[in-house]
C-alpha cells in the first residue's frame, strides 16, 4: 500500500489465524534487545481462509520456526507491513526471535528508553515494533512474559498481571516472570525495567479480596505520589459503587515515566503514566494539576473494564472505549467535587463547575476540529494514520454522546444497559453498535436514529424560536437543527438531540412545565427529544411571557442559536436555576461583547464596553453567597480558540485587542470590588487539595489577573507579595502568571526567582516554559514572543526529544498564543515549519500534534491564509515526512 492510502472502516475482515497464547522472553539491552516470542496460532472459524498475518515495523528478524522447523520454500513471505505464513493445520506453534534497539527509539512507541530505564507504549500499533504479531485489537490472547535485565540499572522488572517468579542470574543480571490471567489484545501489553521505588497500599475490594496497589516512581519523586495513590483508591471505590465493577487482579500498578507522548496508558494491571499526571505535591503542583492527576488516574483505572475487559474490534471503534471512559472519568470528577458540599444546591454548583470545565474544553478543542479539515465522526470511516485519531472528537465529543444516552435513558436505564454490555461482551472485542445495542435492548427503546451521532461529523446548530400567546397563556418553542457540511459529508441528516429545557418566570423562578394536552403540575426542567429537522412544543398554563433556558447542563454537543436580548442574558446570568446555563448566559454575553469589540478594533473604531454588561458582570463578582469556584468560572472569558472560530473571517490581532481591552476595562471599573474579594478570599492554614479551597484560590487568582491587567502599582505589589509569600504552587503560579503579563520590573525578577527555585525540576520548569510562550502584555508594549521562545529553546532544561517540553514551549506558542503566533510578518509560520520538520525526524506523533496548530488555516482572512500557505506547502513537500504529519498537512491543503 503506498503511503497516504486511507484505511477504510468498511474493509474490516477478521484474520484467518488468531493467537491463543503468547510467551515472550525479553533480554533487555539498550542497543540490542532480543525478543523471543512463542505463539500458538489458531485458525479463526469465522474468517475466510488465508495465511497467518503478522505485522512488524522496524524489526530485525533473527529467526523464525513453524512447529519447530524452518519454513519451507515460499511458506514465509515478507510484505510491506510484516510477514505472511502459509499453513494448513488449524493450530500452529511459531517461535520468532527479533532484535531491536531501544536506545535509538525516539518515537516513544514500542520499546524505548527513558532516563536509563526501559518502557513500552503499544497502543495503537507499537507492539509490532517489538515483535512480529497479528497486532490488532480483535486478536485477544493469554500472555506470559519473562524479562531479563541488568540488576544494577534496572532493579525493578514489571509486566502485566501476576508476578510468578524472580531470580538472580550470572553477570549481574536478573529476571522476573509474569502472567496475565486475562485475555488481552497486544496493544495492552506493557513492560517496565527501571530503577524505581513504589508507594504501596493494600485495600479490600467489594467482594472482600485484598489487592495490592503500587505507584512506581524514581526515588526522588516519592514525596509526590500520595495524591495519585489516593486518587486510585477513590477510583476503585467509585467504580464499585456506581457501576458495580470490581478490580479483577490481585495487583494494580501505576508507573511514572518522564518521556511519554500522551497522558497515560491503561495497559492491563500496569498503567504507564506521563509523570505530569502522577506527581503532585503542594510545592510543585497547582490545584489544576491535582485535579488532572485525579481524573487521569481514574480514566486509566476505569479502562480496566471499559477498554480492557471489553475492547474494540478495530481502531475505528476507538470511541467505544475512549468516549465511554472519558464520560466515566467526568462523572467521577463531578462526584469528587460535590462530595465536600454541605447542601444539595452547593453540590449542584460543584458538579456544574466540572461540567463547565468539560464544556470549555469541548468548545476550545473539539469545535474547531469539527469545523476544519480533520473533521470526522466520533467513529471515523477512514484514516491514514491511526495515531492522528486520538482526537478531541473521539474522546470529548464521544463522551458527550454517551452522556446523551444517560440523559435519554435515565440513571437506572443507563446502568442496566452497562450491565447488559458486560454480560454479553466480557472478554470480547466489539463495536459501537454492540454498545448502543445493549443500551437499546436493556431499555426496550429504538436507538437507530441516535446512531447518526456515530456517523456524522460537524457541530450541529440548534436554532430556537419562542412565540408567546398572551391570550392563551401558552408559549410555543420551535427547535430546528442544521449540521454544516464537512469534508466528505456534504449533506447531513437530522440527529436525535435531547434538549433539556426550563422556563423562567418574571420573578426569576423556574415555572412548572406543562405541555398542551398534559395535566400538571410539571417538572421545572424537561428533556425534549428533537428527532426531526424542526419541531414545536407548546407549554400551557402560563401567566406571563417566560424566558427560556435551553440546553440545560449542556444536554447535547451543539451550538445553540437563539436571539436573546442583552437584557435576557443579564437576567439569566442573575437567575437561571441551572448553574451551567447561568454560567453559559454570561459566556454568551461576553462573546457578544468581545466580538463587537473585535469588529471595532478591526475597523479602527474606539473600543467601549457596554455599561449593562459591566453591571451583570459585577453582580456575579460581588455575590459572596455563590460558590467561589463557580464565580471564578463566571468571570473567566471564553477561550481565544473558541472565539476565533466565532469571528468570521478569523483574525487573531483584533480579537486579542478586544480581550485585552475588556479585561482591562473590567479591572479598572471594578478595582475596589476585585480588591475586596481578593482580600477576603485568603485561604488560611496548610494547603490541602480540596474543592472549596481550590475554588477560593481560583477566584483569588482571577481577581489578581483583572487587577494587574488594569495596571495599578498596588496590583503589582499584591502580585509580588503573593508570589514571594505563596505557601503552595497554585498561589505562586497564579501570581507569576499575573506578573508575566505586566510591564512591571517585578516581572523579570519573578521569572528568574521561579527558574532558580525549580531549576532541577522538569515538570515545574514546563510551567515556566509554557507561561512565557503563551503570555502577552496588557500594555501596548509588543513583546517579541517568538524571539523569547527561540531563546528558551536554548535553555539547558529544554529538549526537543521530550514531549512535555515540546508541548509546553512550542505548543504554548503555536496553540495558546494565536495573536503572537500569527504575527503579521509570517515569522511564526516559518518557525512552525522548521520545528515540525525537525520533530518529525525523531517523533512523528509529537510532530503531528504540533502540525495540527495550522490545520484550521482556512478560517483566517485571505491575507493571513496567503502567509500560512507556503509554510504548509514546505512541510508537505519535505522529503521523508512521516505519514502522521503528511496526513495533517495533506488534509489541510486539499
Ligand atoms: N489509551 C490512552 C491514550 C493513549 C493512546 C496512544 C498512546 O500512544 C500512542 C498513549 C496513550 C488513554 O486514553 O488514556
Ligand atoms: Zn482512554
Amino acid at each position: 500500500m503506498p503511503p497516504g492510502t486511507p484505511i477504510l472502516r468498511s474493509a474490516y475482515q477478521p484474520l484467518a489465524y488468531t493467537v491463543a497464547t503468547v510467551d515472550l522472553d525479553f533480554h533487555l539491552d539498550p542497543k540490542a534487545t532480543q525478543v523471543t516470542s512463542r505463539l500458538q496460532c489458531v485458525r479463526n472459524e469465522d474468517a475466510p481462509a488465508g495465511p497467518i498475518v503478522l505485522f512488524g515495523d522496524t524489526l530485525e528478524l533473527v529467526s523464525l520456526t513453524i512447529d519447530g522447523a524452518a519454513p519451507a520454500d515460499g511458506q514465509l513471505r515478507h510484505t510491506d507491513s510484516g510477514l505472511e505464513i502459509d499453513v494448513s493445520a488449524d493450530s500452529v506453534a511459531l517461535e520468532i526471535v527479533t532484535r531491536i534497539d531501544p536506545s535509538a527509539n525516539l518515537t516513544l512507541s514500542g520499546l524505548y528508553q527513558s532516563r536509563g530505564g526501559f518502557f513500552t507504549q503499544c497502543e495503537a500499533e507499537g507492539f509490532r515494533r517489538i515483535t512480529y504479531f497479528p497486532d490488532r485489537p480483535d486478536v485477544m490472547a493469554r500472555f506470559t512474559v519473562r524479562l531479563e535485565a541488568d540488576a544494577a540499572t534496572c532493579p525493578v522488572l514489571l509486566s502485566n498481571g501476576n508476578l510468578l517468579e524472580t531470580g538472580a542470574l550470572p553477570n549481574g543480571r536478573h529476571f522476573a516472570r509474569w502472567e496475565d490471567p486475562f485475555l488481552k489484545p497486544s496493544y495492552l501489553f506493557a513492560l517496565v525495567a527501571a530503577d524505581l521505588k513504589a508507594l504501596e497500599r493494600k485495600v479490600d475490594t467489594m467482594s472482600g479480596r485484598e489487592v495490592l496497589l503500587q505507584v512506581w516512581v524514581e526515588a526522588r519523586d516519592l514525596d509526590r505520589v500520595s495524591h495519585a495513590m489516593d486518587s486510585l483508591v477513590h477510583s476503585l471505590r467509585w467504580d464499585e459503587e456506581v457501576f458495580g465493577l470490581e478490580l479483577d487482579l490481585d495487583r494494580f500498578m501505576i508507573v511514572a515515566v518522564s518521556d511519554f507522548n500522551m497522558g497515560a496508558m491503561e495497559n492491563k494491571g500496569l498503567n504507564i503514566f506521563n509523570t505530569k499526571y502522577v506527581l503532585a505535591n503542594p510545592d510543585t503542583g497547582t490545584d489544576l494539576d491535582f485535579e488532572n492527576v485525579e481524573s487521569v488516574v481514574a480514566h486509566e483505572y476505569f479502562h480496566n473494564w471499559t477498554g480492557n475487559r471489553v475492547t474494540c474490534r478495530d481502531w475505528f471503534q476507538l470511541t467505544l472505549k475512549e468516549g465511554l471512559t472519558v464520560f466515566r472519568d467526568q462523572q467521577f470528577t463531578a462526584d469528587m467535587m460535590a462530595r465536600a458540599s454541605d447542601s444539595p444546591a452547593a453540590a449542584a454548583s460543584a458538579r456544574a463547575v466540572t461540567r463547565i470545565a468539560n464544556v470549555r474544553g469541548l468548545r476550545a478543542g473539539q469545535f474547531p476540529e469539527d469545523a476544519g479539515p480533520m473533521a470526522h465522526p466520533i467513529r471515523p470511516d477512514s484514516y491514514q494514520e491511526i495515531n492522528n485519531f486520538y482526537t478531541a472528537t473521539v474522546y470529548q465529543k464521544g463522551a458527550e454522546v454517551i452522556r446523551m444516552l444517560l440523559t435519554l435513558l435515565g440513571r437506572e436505564g443507563f446502568r442496566n444497559g452497562m450491565d447488559l454490555y458486560f454480560s454479553y461482551h466480557d472478554g470480547q472485542a466489539v463495536t459501537c453498535d454492540d454498545f448502543v445495542g445493549c443500551m437499546a435492548e436493556a431499555n426496550g427503546v429504538d436507538l437507530d436514529l441516535f446512531m447518526r451521532w456515530y456517523s456524522q461529523a460537524g457541530t450541529p446548530h440548534l436554532k430556537a424560536e419562542g412565540a408567546w400567546d398572551a391570550a392563551a397563556g401558552s408559549y410555543t418553542l420551535t427547535l430546528s437543527q442544521h449540521t454544516p457540511p464537512t469534508a466528505g459529508q456534504p449533506d447531513k441528516l437530522p440527529l436525535h438531540i435531547p434538549v433539556a429545557v426550563g422556563l423562567i418566570g418574571p420573578d426569576g423562578a423556574d415555572l412548572p412545565l406543562v405541555l398542551a394536552g398534559e395535566a400538571g403540575p410539571g417538572d421545572t426542567t424537561r428533556v425534549l427529544e428533537l428527532k426531526e429537522a424542526s419541531r414545536s412544543w407548546t407549554f400551557t398554563g402560563l401567566s406571563a411571557e417566560p424566558v427560556p433556558s435551553l440546553l440545560r447542563g449542556f444536554s447535547a454537543p451543539v451550538i445553540l442559536d437563539i436571539a436573546e436580548s442583552d437584557e435576557r442574558l443579564a437576567f439569566r446570568m442573575a437567575f437561571d436555576a441551572d448553574p451551567f446555563n447561568r454560567w453559559d448566559a454570561g459566556q454568551r454575553y461576553m462573546e457578544r461583547v468581545i466580538l463587537a469589540l473585535a469588529a471595532d478594533a478591526a475597523a479602527g473604531r474606539p473600543l467601549e464596553v457596554p455599561q449593562a454588561f459591566g453591571h451583570a458582570f459585577r453582580a456575579l463578582l460581588i455575590d459572596d453567597s455563590l460558590d467561589a469556584a463557580f464565580v471564578a468560572e463566571a468571570l473567566a472569558l471564553p477561550s481565544e480558540a473558541y472565539l476565533l472560530d466565532r469571528l468570521q473571517p478569523a483574525d487573531p490581532a483584533p480579537l486579542r485587542a478586544a480581550l485585552i481591552h475588556l479585561t482591562r476595562a473590567l479591572g479598572l471599573a471594578m478595582k475596589a470590588d476585585f480588591l475586596s474579594r481578593y482580600l477576603d478570599l485568603e485561604v488560611d492554614g496548610e494547603y490541602r487539595y480540596h474543592p472549596l479551597d481550590a475554588g477560593k484560590r481560583a477566584l483569588r487568582n482571577q481577581c489578581l489577573r483583572y487587577l494587574t491587567a488594569a495596571g495599578s502599582a498596588t496590583a503589582i505589589d499584591l502580585a509580588t507579595k503573593q508570589f514571594e509569600h505563596a505557601g503552595n504552587m497554585t498561589e505562586r503560579y497564579g501570581a507569576l502568571a499575573a506578573l508575566v503579563q505586566s510591564d512591571a520590573p517585578a516581572r523579570v525578577g519573578a521569572l528568574e526567582a521561579f527558574h532558580q527555585r525549580y531549576m532541577g525540576d522538569a515538570l515545574v520548569l514546563d510551567k515556566w516554559f509554557q507561561l512565557q510562550a503563551g503570555a502577552w502584555r496588557w500594555s501596548d508594549a509588543a513583546p517579541d514572543t517568538l524571539a523569547q521562545v527561540q531563546a528558551l529553546m536554548a535553555n539547558p532544561a529544554f529538549s526537543l526529544s521530550n514531549p512535555n517540553k515540546v508541548y509546553a514551549l512550542l505548543g504554548g506558542y503555536f496553540k495558546a498564543n494565536p495573536a503572537e503566533f500569527h504575527r503579521a510578518d509570517g515569522a511564526g509560520y516559518a518557525f512552525w515549519a522548521e520545528q515540525v520538520i525537525a520533530l518529525d525526524r525523531n517523533n512523528p506523533q509529537v510532530a503531528s500534534r504540533m502540525a495540527r496548530a495550522l490545520e484550521g488555516w482556512r478560517k483566517f482572512t485571505p491575507e493571513i491564509q496567503a502567509r500560512i500557505r507556503p509554510a504548509l506547502e514546505k512541510v508537505a513537500a519535505t522529503e521523508g515526512i512521516s505519514p502522521d504529519v503528511a496526513e495533517i498537512v495533506g488534509k489541510a491543503l486539499s
